[in-house]
């Protein structure tokens, strides 16, 4: 009996205990999620806010700038902790001071200057320093006197990418036996960095290998205007050997403008040279109609990210950032694109990169 009385007390004593431990496990979780409330509630209090960024964007002149501004929007989405003000300048001056000045008085953290050209800029960098806002430029540069105007620069190194154009037409003039080369050069708006530096290292290369420019004139970095201005050279001059266009869009403007004037552009026909690799121009370049398309990558949205997050830190930053950029080609008969002593192979166009480009 005993043994069975101790039995049953035991069994009391384990369902008791069992009880007990379910008890304090149930009332564990109760209190676990009584606290899980009350740290949910006190997050929402001390929520970050959000980080607000005025970005001046140029405006939506060549596909390259739809690139921009979308790995922009979509870095600083209110998802990812921003509040961003996009303003479209459309390629004026004039607007993207009237959107700085907005910015100021707005109060924003960080503002995003994407400027459209180099000078102009030191009157309305100076009232934002004045109201200690940091100012990014982002893409092309500006020239101002006093450096200290803004914090740091992000963008390609638009004269290498023309010192890259420009090794592959003297690697095609030799191979093709042509002592000079009978050039037009339809170039981006005057007075922006990516101009000023492909336009530079044509000018350069010209003089040092005895080429021939024929005309230059601006295609302002659009397709319309370089159509016409195409149109307008093939009519002066019968003997082109190359066009020299400063971005894709302009590439594919004088590509239609020789087509129809019935002319060829690639291999027996017009060579064109082109900067920016964006989709369309790449899928130009692998039908043979754009020969060396030199890449400016205009995803750089995360890169900016990073920067604001090291000045969110206090850490110091650089004065600039270099973005990288390859070398797209039909083929490998110029397979490595040289400038003094430093080298690049070129990259062949083949369906998956044209397929996987989203600009
Ligand atoms: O090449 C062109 C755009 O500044 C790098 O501007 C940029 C240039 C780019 O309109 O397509």
């Amino acid at each position: 009996m005993s043994e069975t009385g101790n039995g049953r007390k035991n069994w009391t004593r384990v369902v008791a205990a069992v009880g007990l431990v379910f008890l304090a496990v149930a009332g564990g979780i109760v209190l676990a999620n009584a606290n899980k409330v009350i740290n949910k509630t006190e997050k929402k209090d001390e929520e970050t806010p959000l980080i607000s960024i005025g970005f001046s964007q140029v405006g939506a002149e060549s596909e390259w700038r739809t690139g921009n501004s979308i790995s922009i929007k979509t870095t600083f989405s209110q998802k990812r902790g921003y509040d961003l003000i996009f303003k479209d300048a459309q390629q004026q001056q004039e607007q993207q001071i009237k959107a700085i000045r907005g910015f100021i008085q707005q109060d924003v953290n960080y503002i995003v200057l994407a400027p459209v050209v180099e000078t102009g800029w030191d009157t309305v960098l100076k009232e934002a320093k004045k109201a200690k806002i940091p100012v990014i430029i982002a893409d092309r540069q500006v020239k101002v006197k006093d450096d200290s105007l803004y914090t740091t620069w992000v963008g390609a190194d638009f004269y290498q990418e023309g010192q890259k154009a420009c090794s592959w037409m003297e690697q095609y003039a030799e191979r093709n036996k042509k002592k000079t080369l009978n050039i037009v050069h339809i170039m981006g708006t005057e007075g922006a960095t990516a101009q000023i530096g492909r336009t530079k290292a044509l000018e350069e290369a010209t003089k040092k290998n005895g080429w021939n420019i024929l005309e230059q004139q601006t295609g302002a970095f659009t397709q319309a205007k370089s159509h016409e201005v195409m149109e307008e050279y093939l009519k002066k001059y019968k003997d082109i050997d190359m066009v020299y266009c400063e971005n894709d869009s302009e590439a594919l403007g004088a590509i239609n403008a020789i087509e129809q004037a019935g002319k060829k552009v690639g291999t027996d026909g017009i060579q064109i040279i082109s900067f920016d690799a964006t989709r369309e121009g790449l899928a130009e370049v692998q039908n043979g109609k754009i020969a060396v398309d030199v890449e400016c990558n205009p995803d750089f949205g995360k890169k900016i990210e990073k920067i604001i997050k090291q000045l969110e830190y206090k850490r110091d930053v650089n004065k600039e950032y270099y973005i990288g950029d390859k070398i797209y080609t039909q083929n490998k008969s110029i397979s490595t694109i040289e400038i003094e002593k430093a080298k690049w192979s070129v990259t062949v166009v083949t369906d998956k990169i044209v397929k996987e480009r989203v600009y």
